[in-house]
Order: structure tokens, then C-alpha cells, then sequence
């Protein structure tokens, strides 16, 4: 069987696991190639008060033109943080390119957190960011990127179910066949992911709220749903397999006290998510 490979869109981030350093081996266990095209390079992820941050947009189409050269073809596509408001064009450029009829497209809108943007996100990249999920099969947001993609006030992060339905089937009017939000905080002791597919009944996937929340943990989850699906798990599986392994990895960097902006120990957890 020809094996898989999966562009990774995304920044290179040395310290602090989150992007390329993590989908790549995630990817990678679930024996797809992993091919990084990356977005920008840094030292340590924004959450760090201090961190190197080289945006790598003017290197990004000679870079990807050797890939159009050598007429390689991806089976899945994922992006995940961009590093400026131009790259978005590049990334869609990216996709017209080399998604094909089977390619599986997942957007990570990497823009935010709790109510707050990014240091490095402008509001016109949120603007441009908009543009990206009509190209996305799947899609996952947290909820302050759901509200910044609909440009809904987030106010106190306080949504109801019905809420947050709605504002999904919105998003998926848009494009995206597959929404999962992430990381919703439930009755302060858990956390609630809604998962919303094209004409079939919303589902969620809860899992208990272990500690402090952890930079990365996105990363995580969206790409072990990358994988996951890509190989032929159903949306709602890879959902659920995906927040049962990053609530592992949480539990250990809590029982071992992790600093939390130093990423998921995935590393501890990684032969749990093999394939045969
Ligand atoms: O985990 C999301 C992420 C990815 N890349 C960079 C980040 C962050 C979140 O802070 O700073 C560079």
C-alpha cells in the first residue's frame, strides 16, 4: 500500500513544544510522512516572555515551488499558526496546488486563547484567516477562535450549547465538512469538545479538567485527529481519541510538574497512538 504523506503548515518552534514539534512526530507514529513547510521560525513559542521570531513568508514560494517542481501530491494538508497576513494567500495558493479529490484539508485557526489574540496576530490576519476555512475539510477552533472567525464578542467565554451549534453550522456554511471546538470549559471541572458534522447530530466528547491549561495542547489534539482520520477513523473517533490522549499527557506533566508553558509530554504517551 502507498503510504501517506501529510504537508504540515506551521511554524518551527525549538523550545516549548507546540507545532512542527509536535505534529511531526504525531504524523509520523501513525506511519504518515510528515513533510513540514514551515511558516516561521522560533526560538520559543509567544507564550514565553521572551522569544526570537523570524517570519519566514518571503522564503515560503521558493520553497514550496520545489514541491510543485517535483509534482509531489499530499494526502492530507494541515495548517496550523501563520506568521503574517500575506502567508494566508501562500497557504491557499498552497492548497489550490495540491489538494486533490482525496486530499483531507484540516485548518487549525491558531489565533488565540482565552478571549485573547496572539501577540503576533493582527486583526487583519484574523480577517485574512477567514478566508482560509472555506479550504478547510476540517476545522478547529477553540473558542476564542470561533468567535474571532464569526466576529462574535467573546465577553466572559460563557456560551450555551445551542450557542456554540449555531455558530458552527454558520462556520460550516462557509465551507468546512468537520468542526470540532475545542477546549470549552464545562462546569469548571471539565472540558467539552463540540463536534459538529455536515447533516448529522452534533456529538461531544468530554473529558475532566486536569490542573492548569497547557500551551500546545491544540497542536496535540488537531493532529492527532489529522492522523487519525486520514487513516480512517470517523470525525467523532479521532475527536475522541485525540482528547483522551492529550488529557493523558496533561495528567502526566501535572503529576510531574511541568511548567505549563512548556507543552504536552507526548513524547511519554507517543506508541498509544501506533497503527498496525
Ligand atoms: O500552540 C499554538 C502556537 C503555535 N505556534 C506558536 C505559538 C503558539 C501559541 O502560543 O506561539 C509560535
Amino acid at each position: 500500500m502507498k503510504q501517506k504523506k501529510m504537508a504540515l503548515i506551521n511554524d518551527i518552534t525549538g523550545f516549548g513544544r507546540c507545532s512542527v514539534a509536535v505534529t511531526s512526530p504525531i504524523i509520523s507514529t501513525m506511519k504518515i510522512q510528515a513533510v513540514a513547510v514551515p511558516t516561521a521560525i522560533l526560538s520559543a513559542h509567544t507564550q514565553f516572555e521572551e522569544y526570537f521570531f523570524d517570519d519566514y513568508t518571503p522564503k515560503m514560494k521558493e520553497y514550496i515551488q520545489t514541491y510543485k517542481n517535483l509534482n509531489l501530491d499530499f494526502d492530507g494538508i494541515a495548517t496550523g499558526f501563520l506568521g503574517s497576513k500575506e502567508q494566508v494567500d501562500i497557504v491557499i495558493d498552497f492548497i489550490k496546488t495540491f489538494k486533490k479529490e482525496n486530499t483531507m484539508v484540516l485548518v487549525d485557526p491558531v489565533m488565540g486563547d482565552y478571549g485573547k489574540l496572539y501577540e503576533t496576530y493582527t486583526k487583519k490576519m484574523c480577517d485574512k484567516m477567514k478566508n482560509l476555512v472555506q479550504y478547510a475539510d476540517i476545522l478547529t477552533p477553540n473558542l476564542t477562535e470561533l468567535c474571532t472567525l464569526l466576529d462574535i464578542d467573546y465577553g466572559n467565554g460563557e456560551f450555551s450549547i445551542e450557542e456554540i451549534g449555531k455558530m458552527c453550522m454558520e462556520l460550516a456554511g462557509k465551507g468546512p465538512e468537520h468542526i470540532v471546538v475545542t477546549g470549552i470549559p464545562f462546569h469548571k471541572k471539565q472540558i467539552m469538545n463540540y463536534i459538529y458534522s455536515k447533516d448529522e447530530e452534533a456529538r461531544i466528547v468530554m473529558v475532566d479538567r486536569i490542573g492548569v491549561d497547557r500551551s500546545g495542547t491544540g497542536d496535540v489534539i488537531s493532529s492527532v485527529i489529522a492522523g487519525k482520520y486520514l487513516n480512517g477513523h470517523s470525525f467523532y473517533d479521532s475527536v475522541k481519541i485525540a482528547a483522551s490522549f492529550a488529557s493523558k499527557c496533561i495528567k502526566y506533566c501535572e503529576e510531574n510538574q511541568v511548567p505549563e508553558h512548556w507543552g504536552l509530554c507526548f513524547e511519554m504517551y507517543l506508541k498509544d497512538l501506533l497503527e498496525d
